[in-house]
């Protein structure tokens, strides 16, 4: 890996934001993971290389590290700070598609689920496939998502969810959207989730990464 991308998941894994950041204190002074994304694009690192080598490995090391009582929250909310510090220098690659809306994709993450970095990911690269996205946010209950597929009729759903505690709420979600309106297509994604999973709920899709969500919007529009 470069010296660079080094340097952004070091960033990342410690929460160092950007350069003014007085966290952590041993950084103080150092640019961050704002400052050093934008370098690395400068430097021709593709958006690619910067996600996967810079700012996914940190975050899947931050998870173990929060997994074995070696971080906490706050420290892991640094973390996820910094990574949307890098991340907002990439999101005008992702999100560069055509003027021209292929259609609506409305998402959000389950209800009792706060995190929403691989939801806002989807985000940017649905945006960048080139369809309207409606972002309800985290934490979201059944009825919010059934009154957005109203709101906004022939969308595709999109759940997302990271606890395994916040599965079975995917369900309840799936299950409701699904007597309220029997052909609502919802497209299901989140690391515990698997697509065995999404077929015993119900979900028309499981999409195991934002690419994949496209793809499905593609073959159904
Ligand atoms: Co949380 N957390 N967390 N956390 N957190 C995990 C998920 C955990 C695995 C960490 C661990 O213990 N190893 C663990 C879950 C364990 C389990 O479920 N069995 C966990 C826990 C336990 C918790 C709390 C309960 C901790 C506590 O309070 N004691 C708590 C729960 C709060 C709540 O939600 N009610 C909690 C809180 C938090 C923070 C708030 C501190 C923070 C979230 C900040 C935020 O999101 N704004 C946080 C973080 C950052 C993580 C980890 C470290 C990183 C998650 C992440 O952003 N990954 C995570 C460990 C890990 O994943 N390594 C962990 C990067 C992101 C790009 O990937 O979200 O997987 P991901 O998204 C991917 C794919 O899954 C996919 O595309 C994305 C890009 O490839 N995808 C979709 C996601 N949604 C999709 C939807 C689609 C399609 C694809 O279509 C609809």
């Amino acid at each position: 890996m470069s010296e660079l991308l080094q340097k952004i998941a070091d960033c990342v894994e410690a929460g160092k934001i950007d350069k003014n950041s007085p966290y952590p204190p041993a950084m103080k002074g150092e640019d961050g993971a704002d400052e050093l994304a934008k370098q690395a694009l400068d430097a021709g690192h593709t958006v690619d290389e910067i996600l996967q080598q810079g700012l996914m490995t940190a975050m899947e090391k931050v998870g173990r590290d929060m997994r074995d009582n070696i971080k906490f929250v706050p420290e892991v909310l640094m973390s996820a700070r910094a990574m949307g510090a890098a991340m907002k220098h990439l999101k005008p690659f992702l999100a560069s598609g055509t003027a021209e809306r292929k259609g609506t994709f409305v998402i959000g993450t389950v209800e009792g689920d706060l995190h929403d970095i691989g939801k806002n990911l989807v985000i940017m690269v649905v945006e960048g496939g080139g369809y309207e996205v409606v972002d309800l946010g985290v934490d979201v209950k059944n009825e919010t998502f059934i009154e957005a597929a109203r709101e906004y009729p022939d969308c595709v759903l999109g759940l997302s969810c990271l606890l395994t505690t916040t599965m079975p709420n995917m369900e309840a979600a799936v299950k409701a959207i699904k007597a309220d309106n029997p052909s609502q297509l919802v497209c299901i994604g989140g690391a515990p989730v698997h697509k065995e999973f999404g077929v015993q709920i119900g979900a028309d899709y499981y999409a195991p990464d934002p690419q994949s969500a496209v793809e499905f919007l593609d073959s159904v529009r």
